[in-house]
C-alpha cells in the first residue's frame, strides 16, 4: 500500500463479516481489511474529499472492517465506465495485488456497471458508500420494522445490480455460462427480488397502518422529533431529558428504530419526544424512501429538536445535510429548535458565534454534561405555546366556566349543543387542549 492509514484504530471486538446481502456471502475472509477510494470532482475541495473519507473509515470501522489505505483521485468528469481513470485503476490494482486488503471501499456512488467494472480489473470486492450504509443498517436493525425497511432498501439497491452478482458466481464456477442459462437465471431472479419488494411493501403498510392508530392515541399531547447528523448525540440528548435508557454509542447509525418518551417541560406540561435515525451526507434514496415509516414521526411531529455535534469541525456542513435531508422529506418547514450539543469539547468559541450568525439562535449544551438540558425544555415549551392545534370538545353544559375558558384561550370554530352538552370546534394551544384531555372533554373524534 502506498499509504498507510494511521487514523483509524483496527477492527473493534464487535467484527462482524461484512455482508452485501445475505444469498451474496461475507465479502472477506473475516478479518476485514479494505482500502478507500476517493475522487473529488469539480467544485469539491481538497479539504471536502478528506472530510468525506474520514467519515467514510468511520462507516468502515462501524462495519467492522480495518482501513489499511487511502487512494484519493480528482477529476473534472467522471470516467463512464470505471469511475475513476484507467491510470488510476492499474495503480491501485497493483497496490492491492501487494497487500492483504480484500475489499475496496468507494467513497461515491457507483453506477452498476461502473462497480461490475471495477471489480473485473482489481479482482476484489467493491462496494460503494450506499451499499456499506445499508450494510450497517441490517447490522443495526432490531425492530420487525427496520428489519424489513432495511431489507427493501437492500433488494432496490441490488436489483439492477444483479448481473455483477452472477458476474461473481460464473467467476466462482470456473467461468461457466455468461449468457444462455445464466441470462434465463437472472430473469428469474430479477422477478424473485420484485416479488420480494412488493411483499415487503405490503407488509410495510400493514405495520404502518397500526402505528397509525397508535399514534392517534396520543394526539392530544404535544410531539417533538430529535433530528441530526448521525452520531451527534440525539440518543443521549433523549436519556437526558427524559431518564429514559436509550442505547448510545460512539458509532454511526446507532439507532435505527423510532422511540418515543415523554418528557415534563414544566408543571402538567408534557411533550412526546421521539428519537430516530439519524442523517448522513450521500444517504441512499432508497433508505430515505424505505424508511419513510421510521420517519413519520419526523413528518408528523409539532416540533423538531436538531441536534448538531458543534465539536465536529464540519458541523456547518452537516446541518447542511440533515436541512437537504428534512426537505426530501417534506419536514423542512416545522418549527425547529437548534441545539449546539457536545460544547464541552469545543474548544475554539468561535465557533458557536460562526454557526449561530448562519443558523439563527441555538441552545449551547451537553448533552453529556447535562449543560443546556433546561433551556432546551423551555425554548420547546416556548415554540409549542404558540402553536393551536385544531380540536373537537365535548363539555358537559354545566361547565359553564370551562366552555367560558376555552372561548378564552382558544379559537372557536363552531359551537353546537346536543343535549346537555356543548359540542366544539376549536383551535386550542397545546397546553389547553392537555387539560381539556385530561378532564375529559376531548371529543371521540379527536382522540
Ligand atoms: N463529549 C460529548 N459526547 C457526547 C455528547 N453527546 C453525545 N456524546 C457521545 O457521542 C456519541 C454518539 O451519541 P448518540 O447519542 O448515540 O448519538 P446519536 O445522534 O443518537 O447517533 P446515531 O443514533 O448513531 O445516529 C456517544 O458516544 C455519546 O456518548 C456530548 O454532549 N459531549
Ligand atoms: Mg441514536
Amino acid at each position: 500500500m502506498t499509504e498507510r492509514e494511521s487514523r483509524v484504530s483496527p477492527g473493534r471486538d464487535k467484527k462482524t463479516p461484512l455482508y452485501l446481502h445475505e444469498e451474496r456471502g461475507p465479502l472477506g475472509d473475516g478479518a476485514e481489511t479494505a482500502v478507500l477510494v476517493g475522487v473529488g470532482l469539480a467544485g469539491d475541495s481538497v479539504r471536502s474529499v478528506e472530510r468525506s473519507l474520514d467519515e467514510l473509515a468511520e462507516l468502515a470501522r462501524t462495519a467492522g472492517a480495518r482501513v489499511v489505505g487511502r487512494f484519493r483521485q480528482r477529476r473534472t468528469r467522471i470516467e463512464g465506465s470505471t469511475y475513476i481513470g484507467k491510470g488510476k485503476v492499474q495503480a491501485l490494482a497493483a497496490a492491492l495485488a501487494e497487500s492483504d486488503a480484500r475489499l475496496v471501499l468507494f467513497d461515491n456512488n457507483l453506477a452498476p456497471a461502473q462497480g461490475r467494472n471495477l471489480e473485473k480489473a482489481l479482482r476484489t470486492k467493491v462496494i460503494d458508500r450506499s451499499e456499506l450504509i445499508l450494510h450497517i443498517f441490517a447490522i443495526h436493525a432490531r425492530t420487525e420494522t427496520a428489519k424489513l425497511q432495511v431489507e427493501l432498501a437492500q433488494l432496490e439497491y441490488t436489483l439492477p445490480r444483479l448481473r455483477r452478482l452472477w458476474d461473481h458466481l460464473s467467476r466462482l464456477g470456473g467461468g461457466i455460462g455468461t449468457r444462455g442459462p445464466g441470462e434465463t437465471q437472472l430473469e428469474v431472479d430479477r422477478r424473485r427480488v420484485r416479488e420480494r419488494i412488493d411483499f415487503l411493501k405490503k407488509s410495510l403498510k400493514k405495520l404502518a397502518a397500526s402505528r397509525d392508530v397508535q399514534r392517534k392515541g396520543r394526539r392530544a399531547c404535544a410531539t417533538a422529533a430529535l433530528v441530526g447528523y448521525t452520531n451527534a448525540g440525539k440518543s443521549t440528548l433523549l436519556n437526558l431529558l427524559s431518564g429514559a435508557n436509550v442505547k448510545a454509542e460512539d458509532e454511526l447509525f446507532s439507532t435505527l428504530d423510532t422511540t418515543s418518551r415523554v418528557v415534563e417541560l414544566g408543571r402538567d406540561y408534557p411533550v412526546v419526544l421521539s428519537d430516530t435515525v439519524g442523517f448522513i451526507r450521500k444517504l441512499p434514496h432508497a433508505l430515505v424512501a424505505s424508511f419513510r415509516a421510521t420517519l413519520a414521526e419526523v413528518v408528523e411531529a409539532d416540533l423538531l429538536v436538531h441536534v448538531v455535534d458543534a465539536s465536529n469541525e464540519d458541523a456547518e456542513g452537516q446541518i447542511l445535510t440533515v436541512h437537504e435531508v428534512l426537505e426530501e422529506l417534506g419536514a423542512s418547514d416545522k418549527p425547529t429548535v437548534l441545539v449546539l450539543n457536545k460544547i464541552d469539547r469545543v474548544r475554539d468559541p468561535l465557533v458557536v458565534n460562526h454557526l449561530t450568525r448562519r443558523f439563527g439562535p441555538a441552545v449551547v449544551a451537553s448533552a453529556r454534561t447535562g449543560r443546556g438540558a433546561d433551556e432546551i425544555r423551555a425554548e420547546i415549551r416556548e415554540a409549542l405555546v404558540a402553536m393551536r392545534r385544531e380540536v373537537a370538545l365535548d363539555i358537559p353544559a354545566a361547565e359553564s366556566a370551562e366552555v367560558a375558558r376555552v372561548y378564552r384561550e382558544g379559537e372557536v370554530i363552531e359551537r353546537r349543543f346536543e343535549g346537555d352538552r356543548v359540542l366544539l370546534r376549536v383551535r386550542l394551544p397545546i397546553p389547553s387542549l392537555e387539560r381539556c384531555r385530561r378532564k375529559g372533554f376531548v371529543a371521540a373524534s379527536s382522540r
